[in-house]
């Protein structure tokens, strides 16, 4: 199919022989719209390791307007945004404190300890959200026996804990101490726009005392590569050489940011709808003899329930949905995660509540 021919979201391509699944395992499995395909063919491009890739650089200045910051950074992934911003902020032998379920904790392969040599400091936190009251006992500052602090990540909206939301006073609070403390504090908002549907504010208020950010276009926005880091100019000249190391100097990067471009303007008012049918989902699920889930705790996209009261694991529960078209990620041996995003429409969260039930139901 040429790009000429794209002209509608239902003219996207499926490939021969693949029906088309409800897929709820993430909001990373969405393809790029028609306008984001037509924005990546048409998109000027140049050799951004030159910094001359104009359409990297529109994308740059463009994220950096909207969380008001002076610069941002494209970046292949959310994990290598993570990975350049604990390495820009800390030193070898430092400690990197955040709740026991981050994702730079839990699914980024160790990195912060063998990349940048930091040790995760972690605690439990209730929905996956720091207090200062949890983070200050975990301080070590000049200690003599005891490596330094040297960071302090946040995860806006935290993925394990079912998409909750940092209340924006709780999350200031923690920099401001932090920053008393002489301590920068970095943000996972791989899922923030996500969180600023939920609080009907902007992405640039809700994380302004926040030292770097690091947000995916390839998430819930829909993009089909790609997240920024936003921060300082002094930052992000440190980020960049750090981004470089680790591999991630891209070329003619501009077919990505262009897809990138559209997602950042046009996808964030499709959350809502989103969060809409994650709650509708919940609340069938909730329904379901045997499965744990308080649909008021669904605030975004994510619907993490718990499966043991049915009798049957995440995976065979899985496994049989499956085999009805419909994907959803075993989380854990008795939770499962469905994830709600712009290919998935009501119809299709019906159709997955539908097919639970037949399965439970036998
Ligand atoms: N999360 C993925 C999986 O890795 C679990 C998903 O399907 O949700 N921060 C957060 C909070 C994330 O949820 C993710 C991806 C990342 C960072 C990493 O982003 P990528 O996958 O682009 O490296």
């Amino acid at each position: 199919m040429t790009a000429a021919k794209v002209q509608s979201l239902e003219d996207r391509p499926v490939a021969p022989g693949v029906a088309a699944a409800i897929d709820l395992r993430s909001d990373t499995v969405t393809k790029p719209t028609a306008a984001m395909r037509r924005a990546m063919f048409e998109a000027e491009v140049g050799d951004d390791v030159y910094g001359e890739d104009p359409t990297v650089n529109r994308l740059q200045a463009r994220a950096a307007e909207i969380f008001g910051r002076e610069a941002a950074l494209f970046v292949p992934t959310g994990s290598m945004g993570n990975l350049v911003a604990i390495k820009t902020w800390t030193q070898p032998g430092h400690e990197v404190i955040c709740d026991n379920g981050a994702h730079i904790n839990q699914y980024e392969l160790s990195a912060m300890s063998y990349v940048a040599g930091c040790l995760p400091r972690t605690v439990a936190a209730p929905d996956g959200l720091l207090t200062w009251g949890l983070i200050e006992p975990l301080l070590q500052i000049k200690h003599p026996h005891k490596a330094d602090t040297g960071l302090i990540a946040l995860e806006n909206t935290h993925n394990v804990a079912g998409g909750s939301v940092y209340p924006t006073a709780q999350l200031e609070e923690i920099c401001d101490r932090a920053h008393t403390a002489g301590l920068p504090v970095h943000l996972d908002g791989a899922r923030i726009f996500n969180a600023a549907a939920h609080l009907g504010k902007g992405v640039a208020e809700i994380t302004r005392k926040c030292d770097s950010v690091m947000f995916c276009l390839s998430k819930g926005l829909g993009a089909p590569v790609g997240s920024m880091l936003v921060g300082s100019s002094e930052f992000m000249q440190k980020a960049h050489r750090h981004r470089k190391t680790f591999g991630g100097g891209m070329r003619q990067a501009g077919v990505l940011a262009a897809a990138g471009l559209v997602a950042l303007e046009e996808s964030p008012k499709g959350l809502k709808r989103d969060h809409e049918n994650a709650r509708c989902l919940a609340e069938g699920l909730a329904q379901i003899p045997g499965i744990t889930l308080d649909p008021k705790t669904v605030v975004t996209n994510i619907v993490r329930f718990e499966v043991a009261g049915t009798g049957h694991t995440a995976a065979d529960i899985c496994a049989e949905l499956k085999k009805r078209g419909i994907l959803a990620g075993p989380f854990a041996k008795h939770a499962i995660r469905m994830v709600t995003h712009y290919d998935v429409d009501r119809t299709g969260i019906e159709a997955a509540l539908a097919a639970l039930r037949e399965i439970l139901g036998r």
